[in-house]
């Protein structure tokens, strides 16, 4: 442990007057497949959660973050409060204090500290918040800039981050009914703001851009999540007059000042690649990094560069960032190949306590990261939270950067690496995919194939790996896994994968392949594939009638779902070898599946659905394994799906579950079985 941290926890206990937990990770995805050869090495070993204490009568769902001069916390919140927080590093053992600076304001999802105002986005307008007479409270609401609303619950609104002409940048969030759609102006923007309250419309296409900021060179980045017109999440370089991809904010393009060319009927619904999308529809963007969905997140959230503040280890210049629905963290490393990002992302730290939406640098370079679950499921259980990241200065084995070579990638690490096991073809699996672009609600992982090594070279100072790459694809995600890598030392990789999208091939020269540096027996190119066909479901869908079922089912169920995450029957009962017909209705708005499950075993379940990876949905997050009994398919909104099972003879409470990622922590029930 972090000696700074014992320190402190002894102190807390000593004091014993605070609940104090140093949070360990839930899952270790990434430890989990590592085999047993080499010393793996956790999260936990080099980046330690803390827990803030919040005082009991604060619902503190952060929806906005900023620090203050003093390293006062200002936090505002989705029930339209902004409270000023002393002392959130706990210095002499002291807890935090709370102090309500505004209030009645509507639904604060951004918070910033900007020339010595505060400046927050509430749902209808920028508003600036004042302390005029010194008291300690805010006495001033001043409005920048107002929108209309058109009452839609989805219509939300975040910012301002500031830009580097000193504009106010806010984005607008799509309404939702059944699909997005821009109810009232500009909502599907990103609009610039000037500090006296000037507005332009910068660009358009965002769905729900809950999460943006600045990397170093200024340059302006949202973070979208998965939803119609967006395949998987991600994160995309902002330029004046870009569109994003979904074109319900296109309907006020045509208006005054807008920057935006393209119009609703120039949008193709073709289920092609965006990228492939792009090549005949100028001004239509494509992610600067795609986040593969429920791999790495299913909710991005907040950016938060490294920038000149943060102490995190050896990863200046590059980006975190936050995912809602699976409390984590992902790093992003990009490169601007041809005058276009691109990059990789990888797994940084899993673990928090509640839907991660803020993260802001302490003046210690440690990581505050403000939560909220928000009625939707997030796999951190608290509904709301505030953490802290502190790295302990030991540095992790790691990627550190992945770049695009003409012919591969070239790969630099935190330590040096293994001649040995970098040199051998087994340690490496290479592989691409992308998404579709289309009017749906998501798209299922396409077009997956394999991406044959042909050459593996070390630099002489063993930092860094050349690898020469067969069929890399342009606008394709590229999974990166270094399974049997080891560091000289002998360490695994803290998280031995990432996914490198690709947008343009680098000039430059290709690598020679030598006698020395080909690798002898490739990856076949159906290696995937045969893997996928491996791990196929088996006959835990029941999905026909059987024949010797003359007088039919028993018992006849029916179970839907209800908004929130839940099944709308908490148990379900029938007797020892029932004859069960059970159809499943998803009525919800997600995609749900309804699984039985041992009893007591439902994490057990959900966790290894989680792990599923890129094969998750072919299997329709369904694990492999013993402990499930029986399965529907996974649902889109308004599917259905019946399975006909003989009950088990011997009675008990098993569990149902939902077991999508992040939706087994609240969406499960029991299956009673009672005796004949
Ligand atoms: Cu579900």
């Amino acid at each position: 442990m972090h000696i700074r941290t014992k320190y402190i926890l002894l102190r807390f206990i000593s004091i014993g007057m605070l609940y104090w937990t140093l949070v360990q990770p839930q899952t270790a995805m990434a430890q989990a497949r590592q085999d047993t050869a080499g010393h793996s090495q956790k999260e936990e070993d080099f980046y330690q959660i803390m827990t803030l204490p919040i005082r009991e009568d604060v619902a503190l769902e952060v929806g906005g973050m900023t620090f203050l001069p003093n390293d006062q916390l200002a936090v505002c919140t989705r029930h339209g409060e902004v409270w000023i927080i002393s002392n959130p590093y706990m210095k002499n053992g002291l807890p935090p204090s709370y102090r309500l600076f505004a209030q009645g304001l509507h639904e604060a999802l951004g918070l910033n500290y900007i020339k010595g105002d505060l400046y927050c986005t509430q749902r209808s307008e920028l508003t600036r918040l004042r302390d005029l007479d010194g008291d300690g409270v805010a006495d001033e609401y001043k409005t920048i800039y107002s929108w209309p609303l058109s009452g839609n619950y989805h219509e939300y609104a975040y910012g301002p981050v500031l830009d580097r002409d000193s504009n106010m940048i806010v984005n607008l969030n799509l309404g939702w009914i059944g699909y997005g759609e821009s109810l009232s102006k500009w909502h599907g923007w990103m609009l610039k703001i000037t500090m006296d309250g000037k507005m332009k419309p910068f660009a358009t296409g965002l769905r729900s851009p809950a999460g943006f900021g600045l990397n170093d060179q200024g340059d302006i980045f949202y973070a979208e999540n998965q939803g119609d017109w967006v395949g998987s999440g991600s994160i995309t370089h902002v330029e004046e007059g870009d569109f994003m991809g979904n074109p319900a904010g296109l309907i006020w393009a045509g208006e005054p000042g807008s920057t935006v060319k393209l119009r609703k009927k120039d949008i193709p619904d073709s289920g092609e690649p965006k990228y492939e999308v792009a090549k005949r529809v100028p001004g239509l963007k494509t992610p600067s990094v795609w986040f593969p969905h429920t791999i790495l997140g299913v909710s991005t959230s907040g950016i938060l560069n490294y920038g000149s503040m943060g102490k995190m280890g050896p990863f200046e210049g590059q980006l975190f960032v936050g995912d809602q629905g699976q409390s984590k963290i992902m790093r992003v490393y990009l490169e601007k190949v041809k005058g276009v990002y691109q990059g990789m992302v990888f797994p940084f730290r899993e673990g928090f306590n509640s839907g991660i939406l803020r993260m802001n640098w302490g003046s210690d370079g440690s990581m505050f990261v403000g939560m909220t679950s928000r009625g939707w499921s997030s796999t951190g259980p608290a509904l709301y939270g505030l953490q802290r990241l502190v790295w302990n200065g030991k540095t992790p084995f790691e990627m550190r950067t992945v770049q695009a070579r003409p012919d591969g990638f070239e790969i630099e690490f935190t330590q040096p690496v293994d001649e040995k096991t970098a040199r051998d073809i087994s340690s490496w699996k290479i592989s691409s995919f992308t998404y579709m672009y289309h009017h749906e609600y998501g798209s299922p992982v396409i077009n997956q194939g394999g991406c044959p090594i042909r050459a593996i070279a070390v630099s002489a100072d063993h930092m860094k790996i050349r690898l020469v790459v067969d069929s890399m694809k342009l606008g394709y995600l590229h999974e990166i896994r270094a399974e049997g890598l080891r560091s000289a030392e002998q360490f695994t990789l803290l998280h031995n994968y990432g996914y490198y999208t690709l947008n343009r091939f680098p000039d430059g020269a290709k690598m020679a392949i030598t006698a020395e540096n080909r690798v002898q027996s490739s990856v076949p190119e159906h290696h995937h594939m045969m893997d996928m066909e491996k791990k196929a479901p088996v006959s835990r869908h029941p999905n026909k009638q059987p024949a010797d079922w003359t007088k039919g089912p028993d018992r006849v169920i029916t179970i839907g779902t209800k908004p929130g995450l839940k099944f709308d029957q908490e148990t379900i009962t029938v007797k020892a070898g029932d004859r069960v017909k059970l159809t499943f209705h998803n009525n919800d708005d997600m995609l749900h599946n309804f699984v039985i499950a041992m009893p007591g075993t439902a994490d057990k379940v959900g966790e290894a659905a989680l792990k599923l990876g890129l094969n998750g949905e072919k299997q329709y997050f369904v694990p492999v394994m013993k402990e499930v009994l029986y399965h529907t398919i996974l649902l889109h909104p308004k599917e259905s799906d019946t399975i006909y099972f003989t009950a088990p003879e011997k009675p008990g409470s098993f569990v149902f579950i939902c077991t999508y990622p992040g939706h087994y922590l609240v969406m499960r029930g029991i299956f009673i079985v009672t005796a004949r």
